[in-house]
């Protein structure tokens, strides 16, 4: 068999890169040649964490070729996995999102959990597996649960991504709070993005009811700067629609300070955003206090206004 290609989603954020990177090292420890790979650009906060732990970046590959052994960790619906899926041979899924429509030949290993990061899984199978855990792999553990959780803050964080990030943190050798802020800070950094790419960075295809929808998230520290461009990154997510087909485009700014969105949006129908959040969704975006998860707080929303739209 060819190597095994561990793969995250489609623009991955830091538990894609990271979890794959681990995940592929527990592989390795165990006799079996696998190595991770990515979908897309690295982010400014997952850069910070791999060259914090000294880690390299995943090699990018573009899509999958007929028979490709592959692991998937942290995402499972297709539409945000690697192309030609469906001729490789999926032999695994990590991940902690909801299950999206994936269909096998054979029986595969799966393991889904509903906790705040895929690395939280990781790394409880590096102690039930007995594997010794490097400090650059804890480091990199660690870099996605902070990420994923928002260093705890996201209402997806359980007790057990809490103690896996301080067991992690003790083997990295890092301060969980400091080092923890600084690699938010990293991320929140806009620099020289433009709307385009803010609108594309993290950003996620879903179907909600027949309406085809991507749901991108940019967190910061202050969401001042960036609300200031809305109408530039509403022209952005117009475009987006018009380039790849989609009914809807949703960019929630979260202010990682404050634990809130601002959900802004294009396209159609806005009530399907109205009845999901239960607010007048005749503008171009809604404040949504307390809400800092897609996964959680706005998908969910979304997919069961639809049903009953
Ligand atoms: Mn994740």
């Amino acid at each position: 068999m060819s190597k095994i290609f561990i793969t995250g989603h489609k623009n991955p954020d830091t538990d894609s890169i990271c979890s794959a990177l681990g995940y592929a090292a527990l592989k390795r420890s165990q006799g079996v040649e696998a190595v991770a790979v990515r979908l897309g650009s690295i982010s400014k906060e997952t850069q910070y964490a791999l060259d914090f732990f000294q880690a390299e970046a995943p090699e990018l590959i573009q899509s999958a070729e007929a028979k490709q052994p592959v692991i998937l960790v942290d995402h499972n619906e297709p539409a945000q996995s690697v192309d030609g899926l469906a001729e490789a041979e999926l032999l695994e899924i990590v991940d902690h999102h909801r299950l999206g429509g994936l269909n096998t030949a054979n029986p595969i290993f799966v393991h889904i959990e509903p906790v705040g990061c895929t690395a939280t899984i990781i790394a409880g199978m590096f102690e039930c597996r007995k594997a010794e855990l490097s400090k650059k792999t804890a480091g990199v553990l660690l870099s996605a649960i902070i990420s994923d959780t928002v260093l705890f803050k996201s209402p997806t964080c359980t007790e057990k991504d809490k103690k896996t990030a301080e067991k992690l943190a003790s083997i990295a050798g890092v301060d969980l709070q400091e080092y923890g802020m600084a690699m938010l800070k990293a991320g929140a950094d806009l620099g020289d993005l433009t709307p385009a790419q803010i609108v594309r960075t993290d950003s996620k295809p879903f179907s909600f009811g027949s309406y085809k929808a991507i749901v991108s998230q940019i967190s910061v520290m202050d969401t001042t700067d960036i609300l200031a461009q809305k109408n530039e990154l509403t022209a952005a997510m117009q475009e987006l629609c018009a380039a790849e087909g989609y009914d809807l485009a949703l960019l929630m700014v979260t202010d990682i300070m404050e634990e809130s969105s601002e959900l802004v949006f294009v396209g159609e129908p806005k009530q399907l955003i109205a009845d999901a959040f239960g607010k007048d969704a005749s503008g171009d975006s809604i404040y949504l206090p307390g809400v800092m998860s897609r996964k959680k707080q706005i998908v969910p929303q979304l997919t069961e206004a639809a049903a009953k739209l």
